[in-house]
């Protein structure tokens, strides 16, 4: 485990209100049931739950959202999720979050991401990239970046932004998402994520906006095939997403179609056991995507929710499927491939992983 910890790593599926740590989200609900907003013992035992279904998994989020939508909040959780990655050696992190309009609050979709940008700024703890660079190497925007380069081996990491897109949502609010996205663009946002809960929405809502996104240069992650859904999937595959997530539900025509069309699969191997997306680790896609070499980054996808950590991630590929040092070392080095971020800062990240392939040997 030491050297997984050790090992740098590329986070490419982190949900943020999936992320918070347990005592932040058990401090917030105390808090708002001293103030009676909520009855603390009730929701106790739901937030310190272990093993969720998929739809014990979305309650759970609709009650964090309640715990953590206003702007300090989402600032305070931003920086500390970015922080936690950054503790065990994620270089380079793709976060994503829903942005969420709350009129009894005075929250926009928009406010709600500068609050994010905020926390952003906010990271103390270790140095922080997350603004995009200009040919000449300087940051886009001079503001964002709070790299406290003072010679010292402190950490660093990579932060950029994808926006969510809720499966709730109608196709006006995807649509308001995506071009919110695009007036981000300097704060680090790349692309456009579509997540929420899988049984709800219909792909034709959120396809308009997606295509949007695509002809203005976002890149696009689904998550796709988190529950049965042939037709949904198929659809998913042949608009040619950047990435997919889980891939859970594939039969044998969508795995050939994934394959030919060479989508990296971001994979979620504690997530998928713990909602019984996939009924045990040892039959896991993970095994047959990695043997016949199809492109797969691990990912923790909501490790507050799911108690784990990147880290955790690596080990239970490596003890479940047999993988040693070199292995994982190379699978974490193969996700700088399939990162958002401009070639730059995959050089930057390479360097990174040769520095460190060095102290492996
Ligand atoms: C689908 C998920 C998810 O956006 O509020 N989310 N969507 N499948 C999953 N697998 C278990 N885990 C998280 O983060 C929480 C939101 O991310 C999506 C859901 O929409 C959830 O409400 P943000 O920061």
């Amino acid at each position: 485990m030491e050297w997984l910890l050790s090992m740098p790593k590329v986070e490419l599926h982190a949900h943020l209100n999936g992320s918070i740590r347990d005592s932040t989200i058990l401090e917030l609900a105390r808090l708002l049931g001293e103030k009676g907003v909520i009855v603390f013992s009730d929701v106790e035992h739901v937030i310190m739950k272990n093993d969720r279904s998929l739809h014990e998994v979305f309650k759970l989020f609709d009650l964090i959202h309640i715990l953590t939508t206003d702007h300090k909040t989402v600032t305070r959780i931003t920086k500390e999720v970015v922080e936690d990655f950054a503790s065990e050696n994620v270089v380079y992190l793709e976060l994503r979050t829903t942005p969420k309009r709350n009129d009894s609050i005075g929250m926009s979709k928009r406010s709600y991401m500068e609050a994010v940008v905020e926390g952003l700024r906010a990271v103390s703890a270790v140095d922080i990239d997350f603004a995009p660079h200009n040919t000449d190497g300087n940051p886009v925007n001079d503001m964002i970046t709070n790299d406290i380069c003072n010679g010292t081996t402190r950490k660093k990491i990579y932060v950029r932004l994808l926006l969510s897109i809720d499966r709730r949502e109608t196709t006006e609010a995807a649509m308001e998402t995506v071009k919110l996205a695009l007036e981000m663009r300097d704060f680090g946002v790349l692309g456009i994520d579509l997540s929420g809960n899988p049984i709800v929405g219909e792909w034709s809502t959120f396809l308009p906006a997606l295509e949007f996104a695509r002809e203005q240069g976002l890149q696009i992650t689904l998550h796709c095939g988190e529950v049965p859904n042939k037709e949904e999937i198929n659809s998913m595959l042949d608009f040619l997403p950047q990435r997919v997530g889980h891939a859970c539900f594939f039969q044998e025509e969508e795995w050939k179609k994934l394959k030919s069309s060479k989508i990296p699969v971001e994979i979620c191997l504690t997530s998928n056991i713990r909602t019984n997306t996939i009924a045990s680790i040892d039959i896991h896609h993970f095994a047959n995507l990695y043997t016949e070499k199809h492109p797969l980054v691990l990912c923790t996808d909501d490790s507050g929710v799911f108690s784990t950590t990147l880290s955790k991630e690596y080990h239970l590929a490596a003890s479940t499927f047999g993988l040693g040092k070199c292995e994982m070392f190379q699978l974490a080095k193969t996700a700088v491939g399939f990162i958002f971020a401009d070639d730059g800062v995959k050089q930057d990240l390479e360097g990174i992983f040769d520095l460190a392939a060095k102290k492996l040997d």
